[in-house]
């Protein structure tokens, strides 16, 4: 491996693969078609999946970028029905509130389409819970050391947490209890970890549905200049 020193850092020299413009356009064109099937999938099957399977996909999220290489995230996996039943007791209490108050009409108005409410059964029935914590700063040996960039860093990693997913063969729901910090109670999280958030993991339903939805097109969504 060919390295330098740099300000005192060692570097390894990278070469990566690269396409021509063809295979760059088939390429490209392949994975966006394969993105284009995932979908938020709230029917989420109990069949089980092996855990090498949800380390793996941890791994690839953790290859996100991050603010000065500080990978400031904790992915909590939980496989354990008594504490899945106490976070989906607890997310519903946070969201039945939410459906019946907090959220504003408009907002509740604007979720129809998505047919979701304050019931969460794949909160239990998902073989796993990923959720995702973000460290808003680190302590080593009782010393705060900072992080920066912690919400770009972990929004990244829970992008890629995403297409693993997808890529396993797998679905989610990227499922946003508000307020969350039950998660931290229930998992005894420590003070410098927020819950960002959570994602139940696993084979759809035999028979599962998605609405209807359009995504928007390119014209859109891009602007050149
Ligand atoms: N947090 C609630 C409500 C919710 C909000 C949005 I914005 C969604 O796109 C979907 C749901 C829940 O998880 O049900």
């Amino acid at each position: 491996m060919e390295e330098k020193e740099i300000d005192g850092f060692t570097h390894i020299k990278y070469k990566r693969d690269s396409y021509t413009a063809k295979e760059m356009q088939t390429r490209s064109t392949e994975f966006y078609k394969w993105m284009d099937q995932r979908r938020t999938v709230r029917d989420i099957s109990d069949r089980p999946i092996p855990l090498e399977i949800i380390e793996k996909i941890i791994l690839s999220a953790s290859t996100a970028p991050s603010g000065a290489h500080k990978q400031p995230w904790t992915f909590c996996v939980i496989s354990n029905p008594e504490i899945k039943t106490k976070i989906r007791k607890a997310a519903e209490k946070e969201e039945y509130d939410s459906y019946n108050g907090r959220m504003s009409d408009r907002w509740v108005n604007d979720l129809r389409p998505m047919a979701t409410n304050w019931d969460k059964p794949f909160l239990e029935k998902a073989p796993y819970l990923i959720i995702v914590f973000k460290k808003a700063y680190e302590i080593k040996d009782g010393e705060k050391s900072n992080n920066y960039y912690v919400n770009e860093s972990v929004g990244i990693a829970c992008g890629f947490l995403l297409t693993a997913i997808h890529n396993a063969g797998l679905v989610t729901v990227t499922h946003t209890p508000s307020p969350m910090n039950f998660l931290s109670k229930i998992l005894e999280r420590p003070d410098n970890e927020r819950p960002f958030l959570l994602l139940p993991v696993g084979y759809q339903d035999e028979e599962a549905y998605v609405p209807k939805l359009d995504r928007k097109s390119l014209d859109e969504i891009m602007k050149i200049y």
